[in-house]
């Protein structure tokens, strides 16, 4: 399978730059490539990806998406003086040219096919291209919103062609709806697009009732177009993420795309003059890693928006550190979304109920407006430093308050959230003969200790006496494993043990007594032993058919599950359920454990430890107490690679399954808040 990540980036496409004053437009300045390539050049990233060089999109493929009429008119742009430029570009919506704006365009839509052509041949698995101008707001006859040709529109539509796709899906996570790739795509079901955008009730530019959740996509494109309005300011980490756990996940994994495209525009991003938003920018990290279980892992990201220079470079930053299969950094602050968001989600799911078998289960009622609280907004802390030039400030306007102290928060935030990634990724101490070999190679494989070493170590962490030392031997190669990830000498590991139940207890003990203060153990199985949590220090997740008595508290929660032996349908409820929980828990590390008498599938077990690698910065021990190999090798794989792979094909669950959920989130949403999905559910049970 192909690995590796390409970038994109020329610096040709700064030549387009706005000539004259105009207010809205002056914000989209050439150093917003500048500074993001300058920034993974500082940090790292450029000297570990794959570069490809750009070329220019020939007019066949700009026709792909546009008329001949508008590649005329944006043709006759190059030899046209100030005058007459200015009077073109009069006739669209927030729009400039230069004479070097066609050769830019078509440079990024060229860009975002040379992309395309990465990730479809195998060269790489995933990538970015950092281009300008813009594509989303583009129109088949019309520039629109800084934006002259639909880059990202103009990629599918190749993609289908040249490579026959017949499933991709476009993730716009820039603050602004892409009307141009809706009008687009509107009755092609064969693209799934999805746009969150600053909405305010139809009040924020564009201003279209069309952006609304009601439009669904027309024709046989019926249910292919999601759109997410954020009805407020504000909106940051914890209401994102729902947007995708609770609309976006569940409806793409259903989707299955072959090829998954971001309009990645980081006008979201914390400190942007148009979003107002707060999202930080590991938010992003986050969002990658969850879209590169996709496809297979094929993603490529386009650049659209993006206006707070340091927030935009360090946004892109942090896409590319996902993109790369770097440890994901944890969010920090509370997880629970504002009740705006919450209904903005419960409307969409509404509309789109008819359409996805995992949304017509659910019976979700429609709202209308009923919240009127906002949003409170992340206080940036104040610290000296000195200060990264913005968007306004490129273009020689008045700095804001506002501006300064993001730019403050940015910096100490990037320090904090920033530690340097374990050197080796996997860990693993496998007693089952030849499955080693199985392994994916870069897993480093742990001798199997002889009884001193093993009371060495132990001996290292338990100093009570030889007594316990002895009871302990059994678990020496899961400490030494454990040891590793504690230290960050390796990310994450994994172990077999004849003794599951046992095996995690001594770990999550062994965490508490290191010191972390939240681990989560998700438990696949029967348990045979008790295990003791210690509330709050750790929450006990147990997947099993038959329901424990002890659970039902806040920290021990049982979930009675039964797995579709052909297919794979624990989708909706890893993404539904176990995500969120897991979130707004926020985990130190994470243990799994296969024991004995699983009702998950194979496929399952590893959706979900490769959605769960995206907390704890990775930190996940895997214990497996069934010995077959094809299970350690997918267990394996998925804590060892960048990309994903298959997670069996998609199934719904059965109503029993859907009402388990149904009852858990009813009883747990006030604890575990990124559950909440309606607007009911933020009010009951309280
Ligand atoms: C690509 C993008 C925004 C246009 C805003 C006009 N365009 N007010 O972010
Ligand atoms: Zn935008």
């Amino acid at each position: 399978m192909a690995s590796g990540t390409a970038l994109i980036y020329d610096s040709e496409m700064t030549r387009h730059r706005l000539l004259w004053e105009d207010p809205i437009c002056e914000i989209e300045v050439p150093e917003r490539l500048t500074s993001s390539y300058e920034q993974l050049k500082h940090r790292g990233p450029v000297q570990r990806c794959m570069h490809v060089p750009i070329r220019e999109g020939n007019e066949e493929e700009i026709m792909l998406v546009h008329s001949s009429e508008y590649l005329q008119i944006v043709k006759s742009t190059q030899k046209m003086a100030e005058e007459e430029l200015r009077r073109v570009s009069e006739n669209y919506d927030a729009v400039y040219f230069h004479p070097d704006t066609y050769h830019c365009a078509k440079l990024a839509v060229g860009a975002s096919l040379q992309l395309v052509d990465s990730v479809m041949s195998g060269k790489v698995c995933n990538g970015i291209a950092l281009v300008r101008p813009p594509g989303h707001h583009s129109q088949r006859a019309a520039a629109n919103g800084f934006c002259i040709f639909n880059n990202v529109a103009i990629a599918a539509e190749y993609a289908k062609r040249k490579y026959g796709l017949q499933r991709i899906l476009i993730v716009d996570w820039d603050i602004h709806h892409g009307q141009g790739t809706q009008y687009i795509f509107e009755e092609d079901p064969s693209v799934l697009y999805f746009s969150w955008h600053r909405y305010e009730h139809q009040q924020f530019w564009p201003m279209l009732r069309e952006s609304d959740y009601d439009a669904i996509g027309r024709g046989k494109g019926k249910g292919f177009n999601i759109n997410v309005p954020w009805n407020k300011t504000g909106m940051g980490n914890s209401d994102y993420l729902a947007a995708f756990f609770h609309v976006l996940l569940p409806l793409a994994f259903e989707f299955d795309p072959e090829l998954v495209l971001v309009s990645a525009g980081y006008d979201s991003g914390i400190g942007d003059p148009e979003g107002q938003m707060t999202a930080t920018p590991e938010c992003f990290a986050h969002l990658t890693h969850f879209l590169m279980q996709l496809a297979k892992g094929k993603l490529c990201a386009v650049l659209e928006g993006g206006y707070h220079l340091k927030s935009l470079s360090d946004s892109v930053f942090m896409t590319v550190k996902s993109l790369l299969g770097d440890p994901i950094p944890q969010l920090s602050g509370e997880m629970v979304p504002c009740i705006s968001a919450v209904e903005s989600i419960q409307n969409v799911r509404a509309a789109h109920k008819t359409y996805w078998k995992c949304l017509i289960q659910e019976d979700i009622g429609l709202l209308q407006d009923l919240s009127t609280k906002s949003h409170s907004v992340v206080e940036p802390e104040l610290l000296q430093s000195s200060v990264h030039p913005t968007a306004e400030q490129a273009v020689g306007k008045s700095y804001s308050d506002e501006a300064i102290k993001t730019e403050r928060f940015l910096k100490s935030h990037m320090k904090k959230i920033l530690s340097p990634v374990p050197p080796v990724k996997t860990s693993a101490a496998i007693v089952s003969t030849g499955a080693e070999n199985l392994l994916p190679i870069s897993v480093q494989v742990e001798k199997e200790m002889d009884t001193k070493n093993c009371k060495a170590l132990i001996s290292r962490f338990y100093s009570e006496g030889v007594k316990e030392n002895e009871a302990l031997i059994p678990f020496g190669n899961m400490l030494a494993v454990l040891d590793k990830i504690l230290r960050k000498e390796v990310c994450n590991g994994i172990v077999e043990s004849a003794v599951g139940s046992l095996c995690a207890a001594v770990a999550l003990k062994h965490c508490t007594d290191f010191g972390l203060q939240r681990v989560l153990c998700i438990f696949v199985g029967e348990m045979d032993t008790e295990l003791s949590v210690e509330d709050g220090k750790n929450l006990l997740v147990n997947i099993c058919q038959k329901p424990s008595e002890k659970a039902g508290s806040k920290y021990f929660i049982s979930l009675n599950w039964k797995e579709d032996t052909e297919r794979n349908n624990f989708f909706s409820a890893a993404l539904g359920f176990i995500l969120p929980v897991a979130y707004s828990y926020q985990p130190d590390l994470i243990v799994i454990v296969v024991g004995p008498n699983r009702s998950l599938g194979i496929n399952g077990i590893s959706l979900l430890t490769s959605l769960l690698k995206g907390l704890a910065e990775s930190r996940i021990l895997a214990v497996i107490q069934d010995t077959e190999i094809k299970l350690v090798q997918s267990v394996a794989k998925a804590l060892n690679k960048v990309s994903a792979h298959d997670f069996g094909v998609y199934a719904s669950a059965s109503q029993e399954n859907v009402r388990e959920i149904k009852l858990l989130r009813h009883q747990l949403q006030q604890e575990w808040k990124m559950l909440q999905c309606s607007v009911a559910d933020c009010f009951s049970g309280s």
